[in-house]
């Protein structure tokens, strides 16, 4: 935690920080997954109310051997042709929906990055199933903000 200049941002939200506890830059809200057996995904909203850029690098969970950061991307397939901006986020016929994993995912200067699906996301290999309802313990690892932990509400499928 060093840079001086945001120390006094430090001070500010240790000041106000008693939801979470840490005088952290980092805001993470709006945690959810699905019920899901094998493997599953989060999806996140994660403010960063620092001067300095950060970047999200890691995360565990005791439900999970694994976590992996990924962002989805929609590739059309060349032969078809699909009127555009339809069905964000979802696999339909004419385009192919496929996942590469990240190093990191940077979440800007006094900006914030939103986990979604279509988009960034944290894969998990599951220790056991998700059922809906259930809240799971997460730990995000930031470069610069270090650990910040959270709390995953999984929701029933609509
Ligand atoms: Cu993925």
């Amino acid at each position: 935690m060093k840079g001086p200049t945001i120390s006094g941002l430090l001070f500010a939200f240790a000041l106000m920080g008693a939801a979470s506890g840490a005088p952290t830059p980092i805001r993470v809200s709006d945690l959810w997954s699905r019920p899901a057996t094998g493997t599953a995904v989060i999806y996140a909203t994660i403010h960063n109310t620092s001067a300095e850029p950060d970047r999200l690098i890691g995360a565990t969970s005791p439900v999970a051997s694994h976590i992996g950061l990924h962002e989805s991307a929609e590739t059309r397939m060349p032969a078809m042709s699909m009127p555009s901006g339809s069905m964000s986020g979802m696999p339909m016929s004419g385009s192919m929906m496929s996942m590469k994993t990240l190093s990191a995912i940077t979440i800007p200067a006094g900006g914030t990055t939103t986990l979604k699906p279509g988009g960034y996301h944290l894969m998990l290999d599951l220790r056991h199933d998700l059922k809906p309802g259930e809240t799971i313990p997460l730990r995000l690892h930031f470069a610069r903000a270090g650990w910040v932990a959270a709390t995953v509400v999984v929701r029933p499928i609509p």
